[in-house]
């Protein structure tokens, strides 16, 4: 089944590198999407990390990369309306799954997500791609995702940081710079993204976003899923450090078409 956009969503998508979609996701898919994060939990990949500091309260957890040994993560991101909403935000002929991402953070974490754009993280160069962030429990103002709408069209890319500590990945890159500090970024970010179940947020990966810890919110959970997608545009590359997910180009090389079993064509014009 093919969900046709309404074409005011994808020119905000466009603009703004961010629009929330409401009753993407069915209570079945939510419902799978569940059990895949509890599998994921039991049962971390080699790439998963633990951010909360052994003896503070709460949970950061991530994972990344698992929907081939996690059906409910293949099912989700593979077939149905999401990719298909995922290559019309792109605007593209044709979309590719580039991974899964599962973002767990459980009560009393006061750990936040810091500012960010995804592409420096990532050994993709292009501009047609899309993440699209999945709750599996009710998002309000307290711990949403914050973006700054319009920074995928900057025409800058910053250096990561690291979420365990937010230390620069490294002083100087070519073609990278450093974010602005934090205040100044959050005295920017116009754009919180509340949403219940059933809804999802899509976001480019050039887009600065952040999100708060859940300690003080009362929120008991706060689970999601980020299915991360790219189109036309999207070449192989490498950065000056070492990506995230750490992919190896196995045969690939930088500017090569991702004509690879890992990035698989999901939904095509
Ligand atoms: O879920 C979060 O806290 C952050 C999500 C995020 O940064 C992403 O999906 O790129």
């Amino acid at each position: 089944m093919t969900q046709s956009l309404n074409p005011s969503v994808v020119e905000t998508y466009q603009r703004d590198g961010v629009v929330v979609l409401k009753d993407l996701v069915s209570a079945d898919t939510i419902a799978a999407l569940a059990t895949g994060v509890e599998k994921n939990l039991a049962a971390p990949g080699p790439w998963a990390n633990e951010y909360t500091p052994t003896g503070a309260s709460g949970r950061f957890f991530d994972d990344y990369v698992n929907w081939q040994r996690i059906e409910e993560f293949a099912r989700a991101g593979t077939t149905g309306p999401i990719p298909q909403v995922a290559r019309q935000l792109m605007g593209s002929k044709v979309a590719r799954l580039f991974h899964e991402h599962v973002l767990v953070k459980e009560a009393e974490t006061r750990e936040v997500t810091p500012w960010h754009h995804d592409d420096p993280y990532y050994g993709i160069d292009g501009m047609d791609n899309v993440s699209i962030w999945i709750p599996l429990d009710p998002i309000p103002d307290s711990v949403a995702l914050r973006f700054i709408p319009g920074s995928h069209r900057w025409n800058a890319r910053y250096i990561p940081r690291r979420f365990a500590d937010q230390s620069a990945y490294v002083e100087a890159a070519h073609d990278f710079v450093h974010l602005p500090p934090p205040d100044e970024l959050e005295t920017q970010a116009s754009l919180s993204t509340p949403v219940e179940i059933g809804d999802a947020v899509a976001f480019h990966y050039r887009t600065l976003h952040a999100a708060p810890g859940t300690a003080g919110t009362g929120i008991t959970r706060r689970r999601a899923v980020s299915f991360r997608y790219v189109g036309d545009d999207a070449r192989f590359a490498t950065r000056p450090w070492k990506t995230s997910p750490p992919l190896e180009g196995k045969g690939l090389r930088p500017g090569d078409e991702l004509d690879d079993p890992r990035f698989p064509v999901v939904a095509r014009v």
